[in-house]
């Protein structure tokens, strides 16, 4: 068995999580937050069978698309005047970043 996690934009979650449940994949949706845009984003948790990853990766890729985004960073000054001045740049964040980890055990009660 295989956990999946799939780091999505929030605005895909609920049509992936539709096509998924379809298919037979039980899902856990976590509202989580991105460390660099510190934006909110979603991440999903499946528990399933290694053979049906591969199914499950290629709903991720159907559903979830890449969008550009708008972040800010610091200007990087020093001096008093200009230190922290954060300002905007232009990020692309991609549709999905996904870790898939091997299950030692999986217990239901
Ligand atoms: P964030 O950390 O908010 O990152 C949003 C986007 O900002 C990233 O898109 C990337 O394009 C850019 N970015 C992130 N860190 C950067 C940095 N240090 N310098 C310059 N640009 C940077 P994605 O790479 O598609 O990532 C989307 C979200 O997926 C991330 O949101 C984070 O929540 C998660 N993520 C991505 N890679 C990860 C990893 N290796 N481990 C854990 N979470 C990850």
């Amino acid at each position: 068995m295989k956990l999946v996690l799939a780091i999505i934009n929030d605005e895909d979650a609920f049509t992936a999580m539709d096509q998924l449940n379809e298919k037979g994949y039980s899902v856990t949706k976590l509202a989580t937050t991105g460390g660099f845009l510190r934006a909110g984003n979603t991440t999903l948790i499946c528990g399933c069978d290694e053979d049906r990853v591969e199914e499950f990766v290629g709903i991720i890729e159907q559903k979830c698309k890449s969008r550009k985004k708008i972040g800010s960073v610091n200007s990087g000054g020093i001096s008093a005047n200009e230190s922290y001045v954060p300002f905007p740049v232009e990020i692309t964040v991609g549709g999905a970043t996904v870790f898939v980890l091997n299950v030692d055990e999986f217990i239901k009660i």
